[in-house]
């Protein structure tokens, strides 16, 4: 019996009616399904978990929860109600009627940001499947796999716009999303980040802090634009990325409480000393994902931002709030390195798109910052953490090549050989966080002891509720 139905894949695009959606999809699912059991959770596939599946768009719907096994998860295709007689909000275009179907003239350009997008999902999953084997609690266990069976949810979306737009060259592009692999050095993941391995559960919360708050702004600026079938997959993607930056900055939040903890239990107030994570050894990790995830808006002068603005295909973050939106006129005044100096240099405005997005989401990120300090104040510690600059550590844009220290000041390839370590995670650092929990905590409500609880649990449940049915 065919998998491709309303019952197995809830939807809200009429996937009864649409003959040719339902054989793209026909072919493309089992190809989906043998991807998720050979590169999803590692282990826990036949295993019970409380999750939220999405069946429909209203506020009921959306979030509904029951115990399932992964694979068969409902992983559906929904898009944002449609917004009567929308407009392009910004560009060459602004006021014209947004498109239903996709201009010939930006198809290219489109498919390849659809395409970018849906390599970051399956990447991440990837990215986290052996975390299974060292979770820190069964609630953690649940966010987890939340996180990860969202995020295939994600690929449906764009392997949808794929298969339903953009004809056999989509159907191509839908099978090599799902034939990369994350850090395959033949046939690697498109964007840097998903390349970088997640195995311990602290790079978990700080790649769901950091790089999953990239997906967010990536996705505000898609959600502007004109063609309207992309703005609306990508605000109904937003509802669920909330919670996985919640998984991340509470998660980092828990940590560092409990190394505050720690601290004050051990003699010389180093959390490692009762088997707690430091707060240099969280620095450290937050400056490596904060950095690679920087990374992902691309360069801070870019050609291609100005023609995706110009064009109407990719927007600014919440566009409305603007004053104005065709930037035609006006600039950026930037900081860029140039004979290996920095100068200040006034960037056409168009051109600084990327830079204008990032901008947003730093203040996002340090609103995060902020709160884990109130909880070090809280506790009566000194230590407080801080978003590294935006030109440490960066591989793509105008100051990859150079080295800088997390203050921004240039520094020699040198001075950076010897200080890195000090910056960025050791082998050590990395060996020492693995090593603080030879196995995962599977009893209910207990949590690992570099860790706190959280606050409460999920869908209104207890902390120590059956997240995850073991046995
Ligand atoms: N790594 O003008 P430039 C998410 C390439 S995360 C490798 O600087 P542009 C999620 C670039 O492709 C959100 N390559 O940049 C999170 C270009 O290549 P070509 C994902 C990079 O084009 C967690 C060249 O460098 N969504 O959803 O303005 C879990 C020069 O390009 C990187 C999107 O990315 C990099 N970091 O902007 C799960 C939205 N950065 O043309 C999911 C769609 C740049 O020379 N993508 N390059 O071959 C875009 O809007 C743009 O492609 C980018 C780059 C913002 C990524
Ligand atoms: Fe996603
Ligand atoms: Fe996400």
């Amino acid at each position: 019996m065919s998998m491709v139905n309303d019952e197995k894949i809830p939807n809200n695009v009429d996937l009864a009616q649409d003959k040719r959606l339902q054989r793209a999809l026909e072919q493309w699912q089992p190809d989906f399904l043998s991807w998720w059991r050979e590169m999803g959770p590692e282990g826990f596939q036949e295993r019970e978990v409380y999750l939220r599946t999405a069946i429909s768009v209203t506020t009921e719907g959306w979030a509904h929860y029951d115990y399932v096994r992964m694979p068969d998860y409902r992983w559906g295709i929904f898009l944002a109600d449609q917004v009567p007689g929308r407009t392009i909000g910004f560009g060459d275009l602004l006021g014209q009627p947004v498109w239903q179907d996709v201009p010939g003239e930006h198809r290219g350009t489109l498919r390849r940001l659809i395409v970018t997008q849906g390599d970051t999902e399956p990447a991440s999953v990837e990215q986290q499947r052996a975390l299974g084997h060292c979770c820190p609690s069964l609630y953690d266990l649940r966010n987890l796999f939340q996180v990860n069976v969202e995020e295939g949810r994600h690929l449906w979306a764009m392997v949808y716009l794929l298969h339903r737009f953009f004809g056999r060259d989509g159907r191509e592009d839908a099978e090599e999303l799902l034939a990369r692999r994350s850090g395959n050095p033949d046939r690697p993941r498109i964007l840097g980040a998903f390349n970088e391995p997640i195995d311990d559960w602290l790079s978990f919360y700080m790649f769901t802090m950091f790089t999953d708050r990239d997906g967010k702004y990536q996705l505000l600026a898609l959600a502007e634009s004109g063609f309207d079938p992309l703005s609306r997959t990508t605000r109904f993607m937003l509802t669920e990325e909330a919670h996985h930056m919640f998984v991340g900055e509470t998660g980092i939040g828990r940590v560092v409480q409990r190394s505050a903890e720690l601290a004050k239990l051990s003699k010389n107030g180093n959390p490692r000393e009762q088997g707690g994570i430091d707060l240099e050894t969280v620095q450290k990790y937050l400056n490596l994902w904060y950095s690679l995830s920087l990374d992902l808006f691309g360069s801070e002068i870019s050609t291609n931002a100005a023609s995706f603005f110009g064009a109407g295909l990719k927007g600014r973050a919440k566009e409305e709030k603007f004053e104005e939106h065709v930037c035609r006129e006006g600039a950026v005044v930037m900081e860029i390195p140039e004979q290996g100096r920095l100068v200040r240099r006034e960037v056409p405005l168009r051109s600084a798109m990327n830079e204008v997005l990032r901008d947003g989401y730093v203040e996002d990120c340090q609103r995060g910052v902020d709160r884990w300090n109130k909880i070090l104040a809280e506790s009566g510690l000194s230590f407080r953490l801080r978003l590294p600059s935006r030109r440490f550590h960066r591989q793509q844009g105008v100051f990859s090549g150079l080295r800088f220290d997390p203050d921004g000041r240039q520094i020699s390839t040198e001075e950076w050989a010897k200080r890195q370590d000090d910056w960025l995670p050791s082998a050590s650092d990395r060996s020492y966080v693995k090593s603080l929990q030879p196995r995962a905590i599977h009893e209910r409500g207990k949590m690992a002891n570099w860790i706190a609880a959280p606050a409460k649990g999920i869908d209104g449940q207890p902390v120590d509720f059956e997240y995850v049915r073991l046995d």
